[in-house]
Parts: C-alpha cells; sequence; structure tokens
C-alpha cells in the first residue's frame, strides 16, 4: 500500500470516529435510543434469524450485546478506511460516503419503535462532521500544486491529485514536505483523539445520573398486601459455590433486544389493557402502586439457556396479579393469547390461561425487595412462573392486547421460535466446577433443579456408570422456584463424569433427549467432567 493510501485510511479513521463520537454524544444529550451504534446493532438484532441469536448468545453470553457493538466498530472503521482512500483517489467519494451513511442510519433511527422526533439527528449529524473532518485532513496533504487547494470547484485535468488512471510515481504523490507531513499527523491524531474524547463523554452523560435513575432512587415500594412466606432456613444448603438460594439482581443473567436500556419515567408510565376485551382499562403507576401487591418468589429462564447454562435465576417479585387486572378488562370467551408490547417494540404473546389460573403471574414493580433495576424492565415488567421469559416476561412493558394465537404473532415467534414457551425440567450440577481438579476424599455434589409452576420432587446423581443415587433435597420455597440438592461423595482418583437429572412435581423424569434451545428450549442431562486428585 502506498504512503498516500495509508495516510487517506488514516484519515479516513479518524474522521470516523470523530463522526461517530459526535453521534455519540448527540445522541446521549437529544435522543438518548437513536445512538447510531445503538441503531445499526438494533436493526442487525430485528433482522438476525432465530440461530443467529443462538450462536450470538452461545459465543458471547450475555457479553452478545457488547461483542455486537465491537463487530459494528471493527466495520465502521474499515468502511473509513476504504472511504479515505476513496477520498483521495476521486474527490469527495469519500466525503459522499460518510454523508449517505449518515443519512441512510437517520433513515433507520426514524423507523425503531422508540424512536423519536430527534432520532435522526445523532446520525446525520455524525455523517456530516465525518465528510467535513475527511475533506479536511485530506486537504492537508494535497499539495502537489501548492495552492490547488484553495479553489473548491476543479475541473478534472486541474485537480491537486493526479488521476488514479496515470501511472503515479509513489515518490511524487507522496511527496509532502516534513512540516507538512507533521501538520497531517498531528490532526489526524487530535481528530481521533477528539472522537474518542466525544464518545467517552457521550457514555458518561448517558450513564450518569439520568432523571429516570433519580426517579427510581426516590421510590419507597409499598409493603406488600401479601408478603412472600418466610424462607425457612432449610430452603438453602450449606455448600460451597452452589448458587445462591435467592440470585441478587446485580448477578440476575439478563437479555434482551435493547442495545440501549430504556428509560421509562414512572410518572409518564402507563398500561394499556385493550383487543378483545369487554373494558379497555389503563392503569399509571400510582394507581398501580396503590393496589394490594403480592409478593411471590419466582424462577426466570431464557429459553437460549443450554442445558448446564447460566441463563437463569431466582428472584422474589413484588406485583400486582395480571389475573386481577384482566378481570377488569373481561376478555372475550375466543381470545386465547395476550400480546404485551414494551416500550421499545419488543413483544411476548403469553397464553391467557398462564396469565388468568391461580399462579403468581405479576405485573411486577420489585425485585429482591428494591424498585426493578433498569436493566431488568423499570418500573414495571412482567413475570409468569413456568414460561421461559420470551414469551412471558416484558421488561418495560406498557401494553396488553388480548388477542389469539392465530391473529398474532410475538418478536420471537416472528423468528422462528415456539408459540408457546414452557420452561422446561431442569437440573444443574454448581459443585465442583466442571474441568475444575477436586482433591480426593469426602466432597459433594450439588446444584439447582427447576420447573416453575410444577415444582421439583427430586434429583438423582450418577457418577461414572454407577447406579442412579437420589440426592438430598432442600426446602422448596414454592414450586414456582429452583431447589438446592447435594449428594455427598466420597471421591476416588481418577477422572470422572457426573450427571444429574430432576424430576417434576409431576413425576416426570427429566429427559435424556438432547435437544438445543432453538425453538422451544434445551432438553439433556447436564453432565461434568472432573478430575480428582
Ligand atoms: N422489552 C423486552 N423484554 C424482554 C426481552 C426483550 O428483549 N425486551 N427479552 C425477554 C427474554 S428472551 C428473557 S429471557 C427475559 C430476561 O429477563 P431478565 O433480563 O430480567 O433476566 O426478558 C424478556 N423480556
Ligand atoms: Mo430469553
Amino acid at each position: 500500500m502506498s504512503v498516500r493510501a495509508r495516510r487517506a485510511g488514516a484519515a479516513g479513521i479518524a474522521s470516523a470516529l470523530l463522526g461517530a463520537g459526535a453521534g455519540e454524544l448527540a445522541a446521549a444529550l437529544a435522543a438518548p435510543t437513536s445512538s447510531p451504534f445503538a441503531v445499526v446493532g438494533g436493526v442487525l438484532v430485528d433482522a438476525a434469524p432465530a440461530w443467529a441469536k443462538d450462536t450470538a448468545i452461545a459465543w458471547f453470553g450475555t457479553s452478545d450485546k457488547t461483542a455486537l457493538l465491537v463487530g459494528i466498530g471493527i466495520v465502521l472503521l474499515v468502511v473509513a478506511a476504504l472511504a479515505g482512500i476513496a477520498e483521495a483517489r476521486w474527490r469527495r467519494a469519500g466525503v459522499v460516503a460518510f454523508a449517505a451513511l449518515g443519512l441512510i442510519v437517520g433513515i433507520l433511527s426514524l423507523t425503531r419503535s422508540d424512536a423519536g422526533l430527534l432520532a435522526w439527528l445523532p446520525s446525520v449529524l455524525a455523517g456530516v462532521i465525518a465528510a467535513i473532518a475527511l475533506r479536511s485532513l485530506l486537504g492537508l496533504v494535497r499539495t502537489p500544486y501548492p495552492s490547488a487547494g484553495r479553489f473548491p470547484r476543479m475541473s478534472v485535468s486541474e485537480r491537486a491529485d493526479p488521476p488514479a488512471s496515470l501511472p503515479v510515481s509513489e515518490g511524487r504523490a507522496d511527496a509532502v514536505d516534513g512540516p507538512t507531513r507533521r501538520r497531517f499527523l498531528t490532526w489526524t491524531v487530535g481528530t481521533a483523539a477528539v472522537g474518542v474524547a466525544l464518545a467517552i463523554a457521550g457514555t458518561l452523560a448517558r450513564a450518569g445520573s439520568t432523571a429516570v435513575t433519580a426517579a427510581r432512587e426516590a421510590i419507597r415500594l409499598p409493603k406488600p398486601a401479601t408478603p412472600a412466606p418466610a424462607i425457612p432456613a432449610s430452603a438453602s444448603l450449606d455448600v460451597a459455590g452452589i448458587s445462591p438460594l435467592i440470585t441478587p439482581a446485580a448477578d440476575f443473567y439478563r437479555i434482551d433486544t435493547a442495545l440501549v436500556v430504556p428509560t421509562v419515567d414512572p410518572a409518564s408510565w402507563r398500561l394499556r389493557i385493550h383487543g378483545l376485551v369487554a373494558h379497555e382499562v389503563t392503569l399509571t403507576w400510582d394507581e398501580l402502586l396503590a393496589l394490594p401487591l403480592v409478593e411471590s418468589a419466582a424462577t426466570l429462564s431464557c429459553v437460549s439457556n443450554e442445558v448446564g447454562g447460566d441463563l437463569v435465576g431466582n428472584a422474589v417479585w413484588l406485583g400486582y396479579p395480571i389475573r386481577e387486572l384482566l378481570k377488569r378488562a373481561v376478555p372475550q370467551a375466543d381470545a386465547d393469547m395476550v400480546l404485551s408490547t414494551s416500550v421499545d417494540g419488543f413483544t411476548a404473546g403469553t397464553p391467557l390461561q398462564a396469565l388468568t389460573d391461580e399462579r403468581a403471574a405479576l405485573l411486577a414493580v420489585g425485585m429482591n425487595g428494591a424498585p426493578l433495576p433498569l436493566e431488568h424492565g423499570f418500573p414495571v415488567r412482567m413475570v409468569v412462573p413456568g414460561l421461559y421469559g420470551y414469551v412471558s416476561a416484558t421488561k418495560w412493558v406498557t401494553e396488553l392486547e388480548v388477542t389469539r394465537f392465530d391473529r398474532a404473532r410475538a418478536y420471537w415467534t416472528d423468528r422462528g421460535w415456539s408459540e408457546r414457551g414452557p420452561i422446561k425440567l431442569q437440573s444443574r450440577i454448581d459443585v465442583p466446577r466442571p474441568g475444575r481438579d477436586v482433591p480426593a476424599g469426602d466432597s459433594v455434589i450439588a446444584g439447582v433443579a427447576w420447573q416453575p409452576a410444577t415444582g421439583i420432587a427430586g434429583v438423582e446423581v450418577q457418577v461414572d456408570d454407577g447406579d442412579w443415587q437420589r440426592a438430598e433435597l432442600a426446602t422448596a420455597i414454592s414450586d414456582d422456584t429452583w431447589v438446592q440438592w447435594r449428594l455427598p461423595w466420597p471421591a476416588r482418583a481418577g477422572q470422572h463424569s457426573i450427571r444429574c437429572r430432576a424430576i417434576g412435581g409431576d413425576g416426570t423424569t427429566q429427559t435424556d433427549a438432547v435437544a438445543p434451545p432453538a425453538p422451544d428450549g434445551a432438553s439433556g442431562w447436564h453432565t461434568i467432567s472432573v478430575r480428582v486428585s
């Protein structure tokens, strides 16, 4: 690559960094969900088929969002370098490319369901700034004819740069003198640095105490009218390394399609219940908090959770039974689904039955004694024991449409996942950790088992080809939560394979049939390999 092309590529990258940084800051200040990266990421996420979501989660786990944004960043830098090189060859090609990119992403921004009036601004601004920066940086080194750069309109023959089709001697094309080169370098590095600084400023402005964070901190949740029964000490087994019975909110897995966490002000939050109902119902935050709230523990799992995976957690939720709200709305007899919608456009289709039977399906405002964290759906989300999150656990929920499965489809069912998503009977070995060395002697095998809404009757463990042994089961909080289990294990030196299977509250034994997460949840026995020495 010629010196000239390298220089032009660097100018392209620096210009893109400046534009992107300015776009991020503008988004943070004027249109938080319309950051150019979030928009492109959101479009990609929405376009992704079922297998892509699963591969992303399998490769990157809950860092899938970061991985996506890094990927977009890398592609942007490559495109920017090419735009720079193009600009040096064919004047305006790179400038037009940057401006067009900004415009396209600006238009995409307006198509997002959470787009505000200024959604287009960050991307368009980013494109314009990158274009101007590129033009200016390359202007610094466009010097073979010293005065040429000052004329805005030039015919091809007058262009400062030799046309690309002519054989160009490297020496001549790159013949900028030392001071010019230094000036170019300084400005290019400076431009890139300012871009990075703007991006950091944007991130800080966003993460900093936004109005909604402050509103959340000011909330004092009411005492539940129906508190969760006290958790007996016997519900937790004393085993180092076992999953805690209640997952702290900070450790609770997070899965959603939102690249920027939605910020919903409780004061303006509304829930609207409509569709196949006798009466439309709307509910404000204050009205919701004034209702007799119920506290109830439930284990939530993602359909993408692999056997043995960690996309599952158990929390104590505080909320109002959705059943009671539906009673007010009076669903029509032919309705069989409730399509819930989030502020960011995500939808889930929940069987009406699961929201009207006796289970604690909640419109939740609290998690483990505090208002919902922003990432987990503040101010209001759904939690339905027994169903995977993608069909039931809508975060930042604002709408419940009573409808029918043959009429409406939801976000993930539209992408090939099953219409119904009951959580499969599962069990996991937490101790020993797979792949870890275990000292020989008295040891313990322990973990958790769950089938929310059905409960757990037992867990069995098999070491190598031995008999299945019944593990000790901790006291269950309820049928809706996972249950800890353990089995003493006299570990003898050598390599061992350990597997577990649960027996559900209905007497069914967890199937050994191996299934991947798509389309309706993974199955099979969690099996680990450990070395005892
Ligand atoms: N608004 C919104 N709600 C959502 C999702 C989403 O993408 N957007 N994902 C669902 C899925 S797939 C799961 S598994 C749960 C995860 O909830 P958590 O992040 O609180 O663990 O949220 C559900 N609710
Ligand atoms: Mo999920």
